[in-house]
């Protein structure tokens, strides 16, 4: 069995629905099993500025896939759940982001895993670190804890909790 740490991301109504609805899709695969679950945070856009604010959450997962076989899974949802890709960084209904799939380390142009921005982001770090604090981001050799506490107060400040529990 593989662990793995997926990031959801929604800014398009309804967003609570397409977290929802990306929960259901992913216990509905025999091969995933949803492990932790994070709360889920409000928080605001990232990168490209001028888009609404998002429902960012956490998931820990166990599963059978393979790191590209969690990708197609993931990208499949997304594809079910309407999304359209055009503005990089910009608006979407759903976004899967596989940000760690047991130790390894994948550079190939579909999957860079570690995610090489899950350390400097405070919309990923705070709800991993309410479910795997002390967890060692792989290659990286540092625990989200300690990334965490490096963030400038502005953008911990721009994630605000808004649901404990979908
Ligand atoms: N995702 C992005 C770009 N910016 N900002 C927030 N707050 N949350 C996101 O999930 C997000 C973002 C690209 O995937
Ligand atoms: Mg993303
Ligand atoms: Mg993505």
């Amino acid at each position: 069995m593989n662990q793995a740490f997926i990031a959801l991301g929604t800014n398009i109504e309804p967003r609570e629905e397409h977290l929802l609805q990306a929960l259901d899709l992913l216990e509905a695969d025999t091969r995933i099993t949803i492990q932790k679950k994070s709360s889920v945070y409000e928080t605001a856009p990232v990168g490209y500025l001028h888009q609404a604010d998002f429902l960012n959450m956490v998931l820990e997962l166990q599963t059978s896939l393979s790191p590209i076989e969690l990708l197609d899974s993931c990208q499949q949802i997304e594809k079910e759940l309407g999304r359209k890709r055009d503005i990089r960084f910009g608006p979407r209904t759903i976004d899967l982001d596989i940000l760690t799939f047991n130790h390894e380390n994948s550079t190939v142009e579909r999957l860079i895993i570690p995610h090489p921005r899950m350390h400097e982001r405070a919309f990923v770090l705070i709800p991993l670190a309410e479910i795997a604090p002390e967890f060692m981001i792989p290659v990286h050799e540092r625990s989200v804890e300690a990334y965490l506490e490096d963030l400038p107060e502005q953008d911990k400040e721009d994630v605000r909790l808004w649901k404990s529990d979908i």
